[in-house]
C-alpha cells in the first residue's frame, strides 16, 4: 500500500476514535487532492457531523443592507477604491419586510450585513442608535436568533448589540498569517480584528470566524487558522474561495493560494466535530451547495430573496433574481445528500446551549502571540 494511503487510513481511523489531530496533519490532510483520497475525506467528515448533528442543516437567510464600506480589502468589490458600482443602502422597512419574507419561508437566523458603512459605524450617536434599533426590531419581529456582520467595531457597539438581543457576530480574519492579512485587509490593525472576537465572546455572544482560500495562503496558514479556531472554540467556521469580482485589481493579479475549499471544510469538520460550518450559496451559487454539504457542512448560508434587490458578496447576482438561493430549490439539493432541514427549536436549542457552555469556561483575551489567554 502506498505509503500517503496508509497515512491517510491511519488518521482517518484515529479521528473516527475521537483522537486530537496535531497541526503537522492538519496540514497534511489540507492537502489532499487525489480525488480517491478526498472521496474517503468527505466520508469521514460527513459521518463525525451525522454523530453530532444527525442528519439536520440550518438555513441562514442573508440581508446585505448597507453595501457602503470604508475599507479596501483587496479581495472584495465592496473596497471603497471601486467606483464602478452602484451601492445602496436599505430602509428599515425595506430590511424588515426582507426578513419577515425569509423568516415566513423557514430560515432560522437572519444574518445583518454591512460594509463598514461610514454612516453607520463612523456615525454620529443617533444613527448608531437607529441602527442599534433597527437591529434590535428584526429579531422581534421574526422571533429569530440574528447575527450581525459589522466588520470590526468598538466594545460599546459590541455591548449595545448584546444588549439589543443579537445572537451572532460575525467577523472573518481571512486568514491568521499576520503577514498575508497585512495585505488582504491594508490598513486594518489585525490585533484589532481578533481581540473584538474576544470581546463578543465575553458578550455572550457566540462567534463566527472565517478564511479564504486562493489569496496566496499555504496549507500551513490554513492550519494555523483551524488550530486557531478550534483552540478558541468558535461557534461557526466558515471557509470560501475567493471569487474574482470585476473593478478590483485583485480581480487581475490574484495569486493562486495552496487551499481547496471543500478539503477545507471537511477538515475542519474533523477538527472541530460539533460546530456550525457554512455552505455559501454565496460562492458557486445552487449548483455548489451538494459538494459543500457532503463535504461536510451543515449550514447553508446566503438565502436571498429574490426581489429585494439585495445583493451577495463574493458574487453579487448569481442565483438571486432566478431565485437559486431561496429554501425552496435548496430542499430537493438537500433530499439527495439525505439531509433534511431542522426544526426552528433545534436551532435555538443549539445556540442556547452553546452560550451555557461558553459561560462555564470563562472569559478570554486575544495575545499578540495567537495564544487564547483567560482573563485574570
Ligand atoms: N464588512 C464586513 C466585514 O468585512 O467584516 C462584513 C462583510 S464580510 C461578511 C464579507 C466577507 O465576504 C469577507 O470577510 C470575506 O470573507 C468574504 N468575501 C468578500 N469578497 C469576497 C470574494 N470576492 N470572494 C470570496 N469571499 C469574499
Ligand atoms: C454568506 N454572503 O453567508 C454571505 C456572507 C456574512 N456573514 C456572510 C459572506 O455566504
Ligand atoms: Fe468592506 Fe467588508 Fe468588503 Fe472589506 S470585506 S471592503 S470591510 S465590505
Amino acid at each position: 500500500m502506498p505509503a500517503h494511503i496508509h497515512r491517510l487510513t491511519a488518521l482517518l481511523a484515529a479521528i473516527e476514535q475521537g483522537m486530537t489531530l496535531e497541526k503537522p496533519d492538519i496540514t497534511w490532510l489540507l492537502e489532499r487532492r487525489d480525488s480517491e483520497d478526498t472521496a474517503r475525506l468527505f466520508a469521514v467528515a460527513r459521518s463525525v457531523r451525522q454523530r453530532h448533528f444527525g442528519n439536520q442543516v440550518f438555513f441562514y437567510g442573508f440581508l446585505y443592507f448597507s453595501t457602503h464600506c470604508r475599507n479596501n480589502c483587496r479581495f472584495c468589490r465592496y473596497q471603497r477604491a471601486n467606483t464602478s458600482l452602484k451601492r445602496y443602502r436599505k430602509t428599515r422597512e425595506q430590511i424588515l419586510s426582507a426578513a419577515m419574507e425569509m423568516a415566513a419561508a423557514g430560515v432560522h437566523l437572519i444574518d445583518l450585513t454591512m460594509g463598514e458603512d461610514p454612516d453607520i459605524v463612523g456615525g454620529t450617536q443617533s444613527q448608531i442608535q437607529e441602527w442599534v434599533e433597527m437591529i434590535r426590531s428584526v429579531g422581534q419581529h421574526t422571533h429569530l436568533p440574528v447575527m450581525v456582520s459589522p466588520g470590526a467595531v468598538s466594545r460599546a457597539l459590541l455591548a449595545a448589540l448584546a444588549r439589543a438581543g443579537v445572537a451572532w457576530y460575525a467577523c472573518y480574519q481571512e486568514t491568521h498569517n499576520e503577514q498575508l492579512y497585512g495585505t488582504l485587509r491594508p490598513g486594518q490593525d489585525f490585533h484589532r480584528r481578533m481581540s473584538g472576537k474576544y470581546q463578543a465572546r465575553n458578550l455572550s455572544l457566540l462567534v463566527e470566524e472565517g478564511i479564504l482560500t486562493g489569496v496566496g495562503e499555504t496549507a500551513a496558514d490554513l492550519a494555523d487558522s483551524i488550530d486557531f479556531m478550534r483552540r478558541f472554540a468558535v461557534d461557526q467556521a466558515r471557509v470560501m474561495r475567493f471569487v474574482p469580482q470585476p473593478g478590483i485589481p485583485m480581480a487581475r493579479t490574484a495569486p493562486s493560494g495552496g487551499g481547496n475549499e471543500l478539503v477545507t471544510i471537511a477538515v475542519m469538520r474533523l477538527v472541530m466535530p460539533g460546530v456550525l460550518i457554512p455552505a455559501s450559496l454565496d460562492v458557486d451559487g445552487l449548483a455548489g451547495l451538494a459538494e459543500r454539504l457532503d463535504a461536510g457542512a451543515n449550514v447553508v448560508t446566503s438565502i436571498v430573496p429574490p426581489l429585494a434587490g439585495l445583493a451577495g458578496v463574493a458574487n453579487p447576482v448569481l442565483d438571486i433574481a432566478e431565485a437559486g438561493r431561496t429554501l425552496a430549490k435548496a430542499l430537493p439539493v438537500l433530499d439527495r445528500c439525505n439531509l433534511v432541514p431542522a426544526a426552528a427549536g433545534d436551532y435555538q436549542a443549539w445556540v442556547t446551549n452553546r452560550q451555557a457552555m461558553h459561560r462555564r469556561s470563562g472569559h478570554f483575551r486575544h495575545a499578540p502571540a495567537g495564544e487564547v489567554v483567560p482573563c485574570a
